[in-house]
């Protein structure tokens, strides 16, 4: 039976379970289209980097000898939609079934599912085995457990896969987790080693001059542009990670550092969801360079199991508790996005740093976007779906299966609690602690309260004091309310007025 099988932007992998079986009479599409490029407002540099991608993969596909039809987005005929192109494809067409493997975002899936009924072919929705834990599977582990915690989950996919397990099954060092070791604050002068930048060929400066000219509007700077578009240079970019850098990774994973963006970590997310590098190898070559003495434990546990943990982890949060996810907002919170994070115009050296980075590299490490812009709009209240919006729309490897359980379950207990024990809520002393950026910053972290109080501080205890209903029965916080009645009232009010006067500046654009 004639198939169309459509790849979408994140499915750039030779071994996607929509390419198994095809035959000579099968053709492939893969479209541009503008609904994608637009239900958020993407960053340049991510449209630029997809569309080069799937380009270069589309290439490839022919090469191989796959009748490929690959829809640009400035062709005239472009619908601008899946449907649109999908249906224009079927017309004077054999096919008579379309096949596709799942998507990464619930939307894409309900409407791929709506075909069933609506496209007159059959339709065959694929698993992703890309991922080294199938949604059933995931499913299985959570069925009847109290409490989701990733570092149980991690530990059996260490035994799945083999992965730092001696012969008799234990952990390779004898523990699974060497973090105690990580999380060292940065050394005065620290910088990163010098990344790999790629020269750039037709397709990447057509690509580039498309996107500049149809999405200008979109938050980000499109130049300059670095990012590997094909398999074998996202490969040469791993291997110079892991030779180079991946011994640093471990101790310094928690540290922000000015001018800094990328520090020691990988940089491969955008690379591994769209499918260039695969989860599997990623970890094999990590653990290899344990065993011939490359790298040691904790960083090559540490990161380690940010993929074949936190990655697989958050992907099962996803898909076991949508769409009732998407709906979330434990806090109620709801003040809007101040301007800040779109300009970067704000006096707190913290966020003005991270947003900078995210608009010109559209990437901001993992810390920076956890206890920076996700801690302030925990703190603040913002509300959820405006800052769910911004991170999926700024990060050049976000996807909404990976990035709504790391923004409203991680950052901003928004799930009340399937992903975290307690809020990763934290004053401006943790940041002071971690970064360099308190140095340059007109607030000072050791303040509270007064004209030059880092916001931080009078936020946080703010925060705790309006969530106490929600949180003082946390068994990681009793510690936290007893400070707060330690406080007395006269500070409690100083506090609550600090509060008021940091709504009122951020309100004015003057934070
Ligand atoms: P490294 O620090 O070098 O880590 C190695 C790899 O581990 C990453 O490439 C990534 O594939 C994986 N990883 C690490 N942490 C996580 C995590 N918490 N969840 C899933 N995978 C993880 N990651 C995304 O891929 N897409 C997103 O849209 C996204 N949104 C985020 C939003 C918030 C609020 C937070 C706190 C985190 C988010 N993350 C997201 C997770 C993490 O910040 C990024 O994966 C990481 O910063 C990517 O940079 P890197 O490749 O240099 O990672
Ligand atoms: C993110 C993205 C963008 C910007 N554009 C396209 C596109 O034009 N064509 C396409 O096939 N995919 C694109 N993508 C990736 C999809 O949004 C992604 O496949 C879904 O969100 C599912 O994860
Ligand atoms: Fe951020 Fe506060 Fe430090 Fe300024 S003082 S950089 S606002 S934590």
């Amino acid at each position: 039976m004639t198939s169309l099988r459509l790849i979408l932007g994140d499915q750039l992998s030779a071994s996607i379970s929509s390419l198994e079986g095809t035959s000579a009479e099968d053709f492939i599409l893969m479209c541009e289209v503008m609904e994608e490029a637009t239900y958020v407002k993407h960053h340049p540099k991510k449209i630029a980097f997809l569309f080069s991608a799937m380009r270069h993969f589309a290439d490839q596909l022919k090469n191989s000898g796959y009748n490929l039809r690959y829809v640009r987005l400035d062709d005239l005929q472009n619908t601008g939609s899946f449907e649109g192109e999908v249906r224009r494809a079927l017309k004077n067409s054999e096919a008579k079934e379309f096949i596709v493997t799942e998507p990464g975002e619930y939307r894409l899936l309900k409407t791929f599912e709506a075909w069933k009924t609506s496209l007159g072919i059959s339709v065959d929705i694929r698993p992703d085995c890309r991922f080294l834990c199938s949604t059933d599977e995931f499913k299985a582990w959570a069925e009847g457990r109290r409490q989701l915690r990733m570092e149980y989950f991690y530990r059996e996919m260490r035994k799945k896969y083999g992965i730092l397990i001696e012969n008799n099954g234990e952990p390779v060092g004898g523990q699974w987790n060497y973090d105690k070791k990580n999380r060292k604050p940065p050394p005065h002068g620290m910088s990163s080693l010098k990344r790999i930048s790629h020269a750039k060929d037709f397709i990447t400066k057509e690509v580039l001059a498309l996107v500049k000219n149809r999405f200008a509007n979109h938050f980000g700077n499109l130049e300059p542009f670095h990012f590997a578009i094909n398999r074998e240079q996202a490969l040469i970019e791993l291997d110079h990670f892991i030779r180079n850098i991946l011994p640093h990774f471990g101790d310094y994973q928690d540290c922000m550092v000015s001018g800094e963006p990328y520090l020691y970590h990988s940089l491969i997310s955008s690379y591994l969801n769209a499918g260039l590098l695969l989860p599997l190898e990623v970890c094999q070559k990590a653990e290899k360079a344990y065993l011939k003495n490359q790298a040691p434990l904790n960083a090559v546990e540490g990161f380690i199991r940010q993929i074949l943990g936190w990655r697989e982890y958050v992907r099962g949060i996803y898909w076991l508790h949508m769409p009732k996810y998407g709906a979330m907002n434990y806090f109620n919170a709801t003040k809007p996005l101040p301007e800040f994070y779109w300009t970067a115009d704000t006096k707190m050296a913290c966020v003005a740093e991270a947003v900078r980075h995210t608009r010109d590299h559209a990437y901001s490490h993992h810390i920076q976007r956890l206890m920076v812009t996700g801690n302030f709009a925990l703190l603040a209240g913002l509300d959820v779906k405006q800052v769910q919006e911004w991170y999926l729309a700024v990060y050049s490897d976000a996807y909404e299966w990976v990035e709504m359980p790391n923004t409203l379950g991680m950052a901003l207990f928004g799930d009340g609690g399937i992903m975290g024990s307690k809020p990763y809520a934290a004053s401006g002393k943790y940041i002071h602690k971690m970064s360099n950026f308190c140095n340059r910053c007109g607030y000072d972290p050791d303040q509270t309260t007064g004209g030059n109080a880092c916001p931080f501080n009078a936020l946080y205890w703010d925060f705790m004091a309006r969530n106490q209903d929600k949180l003082k029965n946390n068994h990681r916080l009793p510690y936290v309310y007893a400070t707060w009645d330690k406080f007395g009232t006269q500070k409690q009010q100083a506090i609550k007025k600090q509060v008021d006067e940091i709504f009122t500046k951020m309100k004015n654009k003057i934070l």
